[in-house]
């Protein structure tokens, strides 16, 4: 099967050794410095860190993504570059990115985005990036295939059927394509938060990954992380989304700083939204 076919239909691919060790070594000393001076020193200090603090880290963080030599390499990846390319048919920028080196708790499964069509192409992408090779019981990354389509897009629904306010919102998009952005904010807790009982344990793909593989995932694909079983282990790895240039930057809220110096204006076919003009057209016979 083609790749894209793969991502097409599972969500997800897995791309072996996209990074150099050396690199991801040189990465892993300042981000493990930068833990430091905030006071993450291994999983429990990481979980202790007040909310304040945690949001600290979590923009210089960002910044370090942005402004080092060292990351910025590892982010020009052209095996990175080159797959989001040809999903996006635009150039991939980066949105935010995250590197950590213990499995944070509570990681149920959920999705990143709502309201999106699953088809190509695509404007939106995130990669879950293996810093070192994961350890069984260190709470390994899973996705569950095919949950953008079969599962998503339902729970959008359901979700529209028990909020009139977000129902009413999503019934202005087919004139106001600008509202999406509204809609998923405020829609995509509850969508989200629907998920972790759909889903059997048995579905859930449980990635075995070596240092320098990468997972690229659809954000609406139903993802989590296993229980770590043993606190002691790291589970070093970067998450980053990456975004369509032509699209629009959404979730460009804070505490991540907006990397799209120039926001563009939205367009449902921009945004690669949801199609809802026979969702709207079904409603509307109904009636
Ligand atoms: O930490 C992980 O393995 C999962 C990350 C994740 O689900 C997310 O960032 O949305």
């Amino acid at each position: 099967m083609d790749w894209r076919e793969e991502y097409s239909d599972l969500g997800f691919i897995v791309v072996e050794n996209v990074f150099s060790h050396a690199l991801i070594d040189a990465h892993l000393v300042e981000a493990t410095a930068l833990l430091r001076e905030y006071g993450a020193f291994d999983a429990a200090t990481m979980a202790a860190l007040p909310i304040a603090a945690d949001d600290a880290l979590m923009v210089a963080m960002l910044n370090l993504h942005q402004r080092s030599e060292i990351a910025r390499r590892l982010l020009a990846s052209p095996i990175i570059r080159s797959i989001l390319r040809q999903l996006f048919e635009a150039e991939p920028v980066l949105a935010f990115a995250r590197s950590a080196l213990w499995q944070p708790e509570d990681m149920l499964a959920h999705v990143d985005t709502a309201f999106r069509s699953p088809d190509p192409p695509y404007s939106i992408c995130r990669t879950w990036c293996a810093l070192e090779d994961i350890h069984p019981d260190s709470g390994r990354f899973y996705l569950v295939p095919g949950t953008h389509r079969s599962l998503a897009p339902r729970l959008c629904g359901e979700v529209l059927n028990e909020r009139a306010d977000l129902l009413a919102l999503f019934e202005q998009l087919a004139d106001a394509p600008e509202s999406w952005r509204r809609l998923h904010n405020l829609a995509w807790p509850f969508v989200s938060a629907k998920v972790a009982e759909r889903i059997e344990p048995d579905e859930r793909i449980a990635l075995d990954l070596k240092k320098g593989d990468v997972v690229f995932f659809n954000p609406a694909v139903a993802h989590g992380a296993l229980a770590c079983a043993d606190a002691s282990l790291t589970r070093k790895m970067m998450i980053c989304e990456w975004a369509a240039q032509r699209a629009s930057g959404f979730e460009r809220g804070e505490p991540f700083a907006s990397p799209f110096a120039h926001p563009r204006p939205i367009s449902t076919q921009q945004d690669n939204l949801i199609d809802i003009r026979p969702i709207l057209a079904a409603r509307a016979a109904s009636r």
